[in-house]
């Protein structure tokens, strides 16, 4: 491989956006001859990490293990996207340290969550509104933001495309 392993580490709100613009990004890499590998909800939640739910306990273990797999996945020498919600700046301070800063990106998708819940492009806002879903993050349940992310996408103000762009520009340059 003539690559140098990464994670690019998306983090944001459910429905800011990360996994729209993780899964662009990794067609733009794609196409530009890297080897990629996306970890997201439906990959992880329901195999490796499908004992667990939506706890604080429970989401510092999905992001512990998350981080362990990018970590490997990353000495394998992938470049690596990953998009979970990782509220908590411990679970990705802990993520930044096993991966190593230099090969860590983080990512913020930000985007406030009045904006999120009128996306709601799985009707969640509208299930936690009912009171059928408890512990949502960013209503009731804490979403830390990142105080100094390596990329901030402010998805109120960038198209997709846009964003995606920004993301593989600063790839492109930590690969030279
Ligand atoms: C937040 C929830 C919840 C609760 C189910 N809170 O928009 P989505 O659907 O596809 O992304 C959300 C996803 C969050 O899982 P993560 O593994 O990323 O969370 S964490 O990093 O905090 O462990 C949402 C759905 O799962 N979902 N219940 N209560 N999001």
């Amino acid at each position: 491989l003539k690559q140098k392993g990464m994670v690019l580490w998306f983090t944001g709100l459910s429905g800011s956006g990360k996994s729209t613009i993780a899964v662009q990004v990794e067609k733009e890499l794609y196409k530009k001859g890297f080897v990629t590998y996306l970890l997201d909800g439906d990959n992880v939640r329901y195999g490796l990490n499908s004992n667990l739910g939506f706890s604080n306990e429970d989401r510092e273990e999905n992001i512990r293990r998350i981080a362990e797999v990018s970590a490997l996945f990353k000495d394998a020498g992938l470049i690596t996207l990953v998009s979970f919600i990782s509220p908590f700046r411990k679970s990705r301070e802990f993520a930044k340290q096993k991966i190593g800063s230099i090969t860590f990106v983080e990512i913020y998708v930000k985007a406030d969550v009045e904006t999120c819940a009128k996306r709601d492009p799985k009707g969640l806002y509208k299930k936690v509104k009912k009171g059928v879903i408890k512990n949502f993050t960013g209503i009731s349940s804490p979403y830390e933001e990142p105080e100094n992310p390596d990329i901030l996408l402010d998805t109120r103000e960038l198209s997709v495309e846009e964003a995606a762009n920004k993301v593989i520009k600063f790839v492109l340059n930590k690969q030279r």
